[in-house]
């Protein structure tokens, strides 16, 4: 004998198979679900699917490869939690829409945080652009648009100044001040090394590298100036410890220098006004710089 209605999971759709009233469950023992699903391609399984492909089945439970939801602006990296700008979607649910991220409402980038900053192609496919920002902060944006700042001075009102370590991942910033400097992974937001230089300040400053000592080590140098008195100063970047290893600076007073006509030829650095060298510095095997008068 037939039963009048058939509802065994009892999630009030009926099954196809009463006698007088027949439902639509496509699964009759499954209260979690009635009719058929759509589900949506997840490539990179961070939980976020893409509507391009889609599958349909009758399970509340999406499967293998695919998600719930289209909600994926980049199905080839991970990129679960992250505001993206721009695309006028809240995708952080967070209730602002197009907002940057940061480190501590959504944690470092999870696709981007993991790749090794001195892995040229991966930082190229990775990062857009690095800009300063007031408050001692910078902006990074990423490749799936998703922008993150990172305040990297703390208590500070100006932009820094900020060069890149060869075409790594690895940043050098200046602080609007002159009086600090840090190495940070802009693909994390980490600070690899700070080291504080002076607690006077300065207004202007120019940033560069270059190989001071010949020993196929990049040394950064920064000139920075207010009024007539311009420091140099330098710092040797140990790559293996990542850390600042040391230090020096002079303070010199040259009326006319333009910081960025700044020259370094080996261990030789001159400050130049727009054609001539005013000050010569040498830098000495031990990394201290000396005036050649
Ligand atoms: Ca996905
Ligand atoms: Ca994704
Ligand atoms: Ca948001
Ligand atoms: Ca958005």
């Amino acid at each position: 004998v037939g039963y009048l209605r058939v509802d065994v999971d009892r999630d009030g759709v009926l099954d196809d198979s009463g006698l007088v009233e027949t439902g639509t469950d496509c699964n009759d023992a499954d209260g979690t679900v009635s009719s058929d699903q759509t589900y949506y391609l997840d490539e990179d399984g961070d939980g976020l699917g893409v509507d391009t492909t889609t599958t349909s089945l009758c399970s509340s439970v999406p499967p293998d490869g695919y998600a719930d939801n289209a909600a994926d602006t980049n199905d080839t990296i991970v990129n679960d939690g992250v505001e993206i700008d721009d695309d006028n979607i809240d995708n952080d649910g967070d209730g602002k829409v197009d907002e940057a991220n940061t480190k501590s409402e959504n944690d470092a980038h999870p696709e981007y945080s993991t790749y090794d900053p001195l892995d040229e192609a991966a930082v190229d496919s990775a990062v857009v652009s690095v800009r300063a920002k007031k408050s001692g902060k910078i902006r990074v944006r990423f490749a799936d648009d998703s922008v993150y700042v990172y305040t990297i001075f703390k208590g500070v009102n100006g932009k820094p100044t900020v060069l890149q370590y060869l075409d790594s991942g690895y940043y050098l910033l200046l602080d609007k001040a002159g009086k600090k400097v840090a190495w940070v992974n802009v693909l994390n937001g980490a600070v690899i090394d700070r080291t504080k230089l002076s607690k006077r300040g300065y207004t202007t400053h120019h940033l560069q590298l270059a190989d001071l000592r010949n020993d196929d080590r990049k040394d950064l140098i920064m000139t920075s100036r207010k009024r007539a008195q311009v420091r140099v100063a330098i710092a040797a970047l140990n790559l293996t410890k990542l850390q600042f290893q040391q230090q020096d600076q002079i303070v010199v007073t040259a009326p006319g220098v333009k910081l960025a006509n700044t020259t370094v030829v080996g261990n030789t650095i001159d400050l130049r006004d727009q054609r001539v060298a005013i000050v010569n510095l040498i830098v000495t095997k031990a990394h201290r710089l000396v005036w050649l008068q």
